[in-house]
């Protein structure tokens, strides 16, 4: 067994990991990033499915850095997997930070030695590492969901997830495929599908109100004018709902000026309609419903077979609108015109097993060459909790969150001395845009860090009661929204038996970091710095927090 010590041990090559790595470094401290896949580029490593993209426009999706954005161009407005993980690649080159990466080594447990007050962090390739600070950044999908379905492993076609697609591919060129699930994978995975299957079969359990993306290309000249810009932008994502370059509006317009606000988002498409909307589509259940409609309306005419129409876009709306991520779709309506598309609705004709040859539901036994596993992740907690993390008492993550999460401001848990993650649960990290938050809540990290480091603090931690208070905005927030009457990934709802609560802070990014700014100017209130109370504590180690009107992000009433 090898021993290495470190000021730092970071996991995740994604944006917040390869983010910390930089600024630490740049601050002097010893850092080594852990990764698990054999590249860069975290979720863009594991997602590289037919058709996988993102879905946040260029240039939010990309670093603020002006070293790296000077000299970055994209091809198209929604980059494709491959196209960022080229970026990934440019990014290492500018900035060269493989030299500090192991990659193709997952951490599996971790544990405190309060003596020595470091981390011990244990890998799968038999490695003990120590580091004074442990700071996962493991994004929202580390750990992908696959149902128990009755006879899943005897199928002997290939059968996959699709964030854990074959690194060499798979054509679905002539083949019958098969995919279950239609959130926003489902979605990009059958649209491709559908050009050169022989069969798609699509299995749907719940609709997908997805929202047009609006793909184009991007030349240089574009990009160059863009450009001149690009400052004022990327800063303005610091004050915004999502971290993008726009916001929630505030206000109650009339019944004119909404339809011609939607129509307007409408034809931006990207994700306009859903959080550059009047923020009352988010609380107020009657107002969400022009949302739906005018959704469904655009929706309809799209697809030929009425009773396909009502699966995709029913009369009643399935969730309130937005209350599930949308997916961006491109031509996703239009596939079920084709005759080598069908829909399969699984609430009246649920799946009874999988067998050798394919799928076998109550009505139907059908064979595929392909079954495609589109079913989600264990989302923004799965990560964390999969590592086997001691806190002092030797109870694991995963025990201490079985009947709910509590994290203090998002970022770290009693009995966890100098763990501190980026875009954990209960930070606005499911409702931001992934590169804005590693950055700007990043940036909070890494000065936190060096104060510590710089006061000699050896040993930070967190207290019940700054969780309680936080735990306690959080789901506050979440109840004056809609959010919670769906069961989506943002409530753990999606995966049998995880506690329902809002897993994300919804009160939007800009708020969020005002938040976090105030504890840092209250000398780091709701932590316990060498074992003695921040100063502040008297603000209630975090009751000096404003509940913010619902999403009330600072810069959107501007
Ligand atoms: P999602 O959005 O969680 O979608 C998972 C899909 O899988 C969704 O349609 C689920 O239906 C479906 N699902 C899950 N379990 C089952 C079972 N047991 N049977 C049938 N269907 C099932 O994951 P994605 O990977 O698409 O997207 C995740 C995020 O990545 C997305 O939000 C973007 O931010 C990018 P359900 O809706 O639960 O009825």
């Amino acid at each position: 067994m090898k021993q290495s010590d470190y000021d730092v041990i970071v996991v995740g090559a994604g944006f917040a990991g390869l983010y910390q790595l930089y600024r630490l470094r740049q601050r002097g401290f010893r850092v080594k990033l852990y990764e698990a896949g054999a590249e860069l580029g975290g979720i863009w490593y594991w997602n590289c499915y037919p058709g996988a993209r993102v879905d946040t426009h260029v240039p939010m999706y990309e670093y603020g850095l002006e070293e790296i954005w000077s000299e970055w161009n994209w091809s198209e407005r929604f980059p494709g997997w491959a196209e960022l993980r080229r970026y990934f690649n440019f990014v290492d080159e500018k900035l060269d930070l493989r030299r500090d990466i192991q990659f193709s080594t997952r951490i599996t447990g971790a544990s405190f030695d309060e003596a020595g007050e470091r981390w011990q962090i244990r890998t799968d390739q038999g490695e003990t590492v120590s580091a004074k600070f442990f700071v996962p950044c493991l994004g929202f999908g580390t750990k992908t969901f696959i149902p128990e379905i009755n006879g899943l492993g005897s199928f002997e076609g290939p059968c996959h997830h699709t964030a854990q697609w074959p690194q060499e591919g798979l054509s679905f060129a002539g083949k019958r495929v098969a995919v279950i699930g239609t959130g926003a994978s489902g979605v990009q995975v059958a649209q491709e599908a559908a050009k050169d299957a022989a069969q798609l079969a699509i299995f749907q359990r719940t609709p997908c109100l997805a929202l047009p993306m609006r793909q184009y290309k991007l030349d240089h000249e574009t990009q160059a004018e863009w450009k001149r810009d690009y400052r004022e932008r990327y800063a303005r994502r610091r004050s915004t709902f999502g971290g993008f370059d726009f916001s929630l509006l505030p206000g109650s317009p009339t019944r004119e000026e909404r339809e011609a606000k939607y129509q307007e988002l409408w034809d931006e498409g990207a994700f306009n309609f859903w959080i550059g909307t009047y923020m009352d589509v988010l609380t107020d259940e009657t107002v969400n419903r022009t949302a739906y409609d005018f959704w469904r309306n655009r929706t309809l005419p799209r697809i030929k077979d009425p009773a396909v129409a009502e699966l995709l876009a029913p009369k009643q709306p399935p969730y309130p609108f937005g209350t599930k991520r949308p997916s961006l779709e491109q031509g996703f309506f239009e596939i079920f015109n084709q005759d080598n598309v069908n829909l399969i609705d699984l609430n009246t004709d649920p799946i009874d097993a999988i067998t050798p040859r394919g799928i076998r539901t109550r009505d139907q036994d059908m064979e595929f060459d392909i079954i495609v596993l589109a079913t989600g992740f264990d989302a923004v907690s799965g990560g964390l909790t999969s590592i086997d993390m001691r806190d002092v008492n030797g109870r694991s993550l995963a025990e201490r969150w079985a009947e709910g999460t509590r994290t203090y401001l998002g970022m770290a848990t009693s009995g966890f001395p100098n763990l501190i993650y980026v875009y954990g649960p209960q930070s606005p990290s499911g409702f931001c845009n992934g590169p804005t938050c590693a950055e700007f809540q990043g940036d909070w990290v890494v000065q936190f860090l060096t104060d510590m480091r710089d006061r000699g603090v050896s040993r930070f931690e967190t207290t019940e009661q700054a969780e309680t208070v936080w735990g306690g905005i959080v789901q506050e927030l979440a109840g004056r929204s809609l959010f919670p009457k769906a069961n989506s990934w943002y409530m753990g709802a999606n995966i049998p038996g995880k506690p329902r609560e809002m897993l994300n802070y919804p009160g939007g990014l800009g708020f969020y970091l005002q938040q976090c700014d105030a504890v840092r100017d209250h000398d780091y209130e709701g932590f316990v710095l060498n074992g003695t109370p921040s100063a502040s504590n008297d603000r209630g180690g975090g009751t000096g927090f404003i509940v913010s009107d619902m999403m009330v992000a600072p810069a959107a009433a501007q």
